[in-house]
């Protein structure tokens, strides 16, 4: 940071309402920036954490129209999902509001209204993609196809997720309406378009030149736009979901969501700072600081700044745009869609109180540089390695120690001999790097540091041993239970921005500590003589059972997923009445069921064929059945199959079984009980 600013506003990416929010959510924007503004909050530098939900948009339209219920139950239903399980994660909004507010829709028509006036737009009747079947045009989400530039089969109408491109619906190869699957047609219709090329100069100017140090990520994405060349964007929509198109002739049209929804960072802010909102915004001594996913940046770099641009009147652009890449789950890509993922309200629920815990574990695995993957075995070893074995061990042996030695109160400490110096010197690096990371946005290397805390922490007792000094020279274990307390006072503060429950329990421990940044390192946090409160443990193991309930969930989402994705075998040549005839297939009951020794995969079976001598066969579904869970039941079987030796076992004909979507065998059967040998037509 070269410049001194005298505030910072801090924006999160506005999640849409279609759905609850979700672990990739939480790494790539809302964790993060709670990290960065609880540190400035730490640091006595004032700050704004906006926050609110995006409830325009085909996303939400689409979802409405799934469940047949109107737009405005879906935002209600997950606005109110996704701001309380945030208050619950701790996310230290200073505002968490939403789109279709009437502040927000009089700011963003009032924006448009005002470009519009300045001439700044171009208005263009053109063809449209149409579903003829649905009676609308197709734009944004409403229609899919193959990427122009990546060629992956799924782009957007407005976007293309795999390579963030942005697109025009009219650019995707082999449209297909998400609505009816219709192919569109082309159909007239007039839009308002922000000429990007205008702005094109500047934006290079401002980043390519003047924001050298975002992140690689971002400022290259940024430079392949605009090497690429900007082009005019529609800003509006034939949709009724929306913020009115604010001007005549344009009925039955609203504003693009992605023109009105970073202006809800403007009127979150209105609404919580109505008197002082323009400071934040329009004051060179802010800075902005806009935490996304990747697959915004070309809203967040381009097409907002260029609006901003565009309107002038002193709004500031950002500061800085740290976008991370992408968290997978498991080794998958998180999907709303697919239901993969880990849903935050779940989370929240099947481990009440351990909100820190995946704010830590989101932190230590964050996708800063390259996409990253979440498993729940990382979860638990992260909990039980790291966050008890480290951090808690530490903090619980300090306090125990004391209330054993000195019935709970901090000692006066003697002279600093050379492992407490040693001690206090690390800490002081410790902060350097530290601070260094969060001021630059790199949250796992920064929570490394903080960690370095408690590691140095252990590290210390251990060298110090005060069990063994006590009966040696007790004078010297007052010096070093002095000096822990005042580490784990620095851990309290330095944990505050990544585990902030976890800091206001060790607050409590340390005889009500207020943390602030200024006071890591130093030696007189926690004065001889306070009170310290009884030992607790800050955290908790977590069981393999608890583990097991949640990879056994994916494994049941995987496998409903593979049933929905099912694709039928295409079907077999053509066949005659009399070729069909000549099959004979039977019901038969299971007399008896054995595994064939030796062949992991085969069964084999005695079947009541209603013949006296009944029928042996041999079937290849060992790795799918337990040969005594089938004795009993009636199967399905060829029964004129010509006899054939199979692992020295003669088979008298196949049973028949369908091959599942998701790889498991069924065995096909009667609906209800039937005579044995019994011929199927
Ligand atoms: N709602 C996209 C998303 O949820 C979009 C962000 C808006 S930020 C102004 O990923
Ligand atoms: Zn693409």
């Amino acid at each position: 940071m070269t410049k001194e600013y005298k505030r910072t506003l801090i924006t999160t990416a506005l999640p849409y309402t279609n759905g609850p929010v979700h672990i990739g959510h939480l790494a790539g924007v809302y964790v993060p920036a709670d990290i960065y503004a609880r540190y400035l909050r730490l640091c006595g530098r004032p700050v704004t954490l906006i926050g609110g939900s995006d409830e325009h948009g085909v996303p939400i339209t689409l979802k409405a129209r799934k469940e047949g219920v109107t737009p405005q139950d879906i935002v209600d239903r997950y606005h109110a999902l996704i701001k309380k399980s945030f208050e619950d994660l701790g996310i230290s909004f200073d505002i968490y509001s939403r789109t279709t507010s009437d502040i927000h829709h009089d700011t963003a028509s009032e924006f448009f209204r005002r470009l519009y006036e300045k001439g700044e737009f171009i208005e263009k009747s053109s063809e449209q993609l149409y579903d003829p079947e649905a009676g609308q045009f197709l734009a944004d989400r409403y229609v899919t196809g193959e990427c122009p530039h990546c060629h992956h089969q799924g782009a957007y109408g407005d976007q293309c997720e795999a390579c963030g491109t942005s697109l025009n619906a009219t650019d995707l190869i082999e449209p297909r309406s998400a609505i009816t699957g219709a192919v569109p047609v082309l159909k007239e219709t007039k839009h308002w378009y922000l000429p990007l090329d205008k702005w094109e100069p500047a934006l290079r100017q401002w980043i390519l030149e003047g924001h050298k140090e975002w992140k690689t990520n971002v400022y290259g994405q940024c430079k392949s736009w605009l090497d690429m060349g900007l082009q005019p964007r529609a800003v509006s929509r034939d949709l009724s979901w929306g913020v009115p198109v604010p001007v005549e002739g344009a009925e039955g049209k609203v504003l693009y969501v992605w023109f009105d929804a970073p202006i809800g960072y403007i009127s979150n802010t209105k609404e919580l700072l109505p008197d002082s909102w323009e400071t934040w915004w329009k004051d060179p001594d802010t800075r902005i600081i806009n935490f996304i996913g990747k697959d915004n940046i070309v809203f967040h770099c381009i097409v907002f700044p260029a609006m901003l641009m565009a309107y002038g009147d002193g709004f500031q652009l950002p500061d800085n745009v740290p976008a991370n890449e992408f968290l997978n789950l498991e080794g998958d890509k998180i999907s709303t869609s697919r239901n993969w993922a880990v849903w935050l309200h779940e989370y929240l629920a099947d481990f009440p109180g351990k909100q820190d815990v995946l704010r830590y574990v989101l932190t230590a695995n964050a996708p800063e540089t390259k996409d990253n993957d979440f498993t729940w075995r990382d979860f638990q070893a992260r909990n039980n390695n790291e966050l008890v074995a480290i951090l808690g061990n530490f903090v619980n042996r300090v306090v125990v120690l004391t209330h054993k030695y000195y019935g709970g109160e901090v000692p006066e400490p003697g002279t600093f001999e050379q492992p407490d110096l040693d001690a206090i010197a690390e800490m002081e690096q410790l902060k350097a790097s530290l601070t260094e990371n969060l001021e630059t946005f790199h949250f796992r290397e920064a929570l490394k540091d903080a960690m370095g805390f408690a590691r140095l922490g252990n590290k210390y007792l251990q060298d110090c041993e005060p069990w063994k000094t006590v009966k040696t020279d007790p004078e010297r274990v007052k010096t070093i239970l002095y000096v822990c307390a005042q580490l784990c006072a620095s851990i309290d503060i330095v944990m505050e921005p990544f585990m902030p429950f976890m800091s206001e329990r060790l607050s409590a421990i340390l005889g009500g500590l207020k943390p602030e940044w200024s006071m890591i390192g130093r030696t007189d946090i926690v004065p001889a003589g306070t009170k310290l409160g009884q030992p607790e443990l800050l955290f908790e193991k977590i069981d393999d059972e608890a583990i097991k309930a949640q990879t056994d969930r994916l494994e049941e989402i995987k496998r409903q997923n593979a049933i929905s994705s099912f694709k039928p075998e295409v079907q077999l040549p053509e066949i005659t009445i009399d070729d069909f005839a000549k099959v004979d297939l039977r019901i038969g009951t299971v007399l008896e069921c054995e595994a064939v020794p030796k062949a992991k995969k085969l069964l084999r079976f005695v079947i009541d064929d209603g013949t006296p001598g009944h029928r042996v066969i041999v079937s290849g579904i060992a790795e799918h059945y337990k040969p005594q869970d089938l004795v009993g039941r009636q199967v399905l079987f060829v029964a004129n199959l010509a006899p054939a030796k199979i692992r020295g076992v003669v088979s008298q004909g196949m049973i028949l079984s369908a091959l599942n979507a998701d790889g498991s065998i069924v065995v096909a059967a009667p609906s209800a009980p039937v005579a044995p040998g019994a011929q199927v037509k």
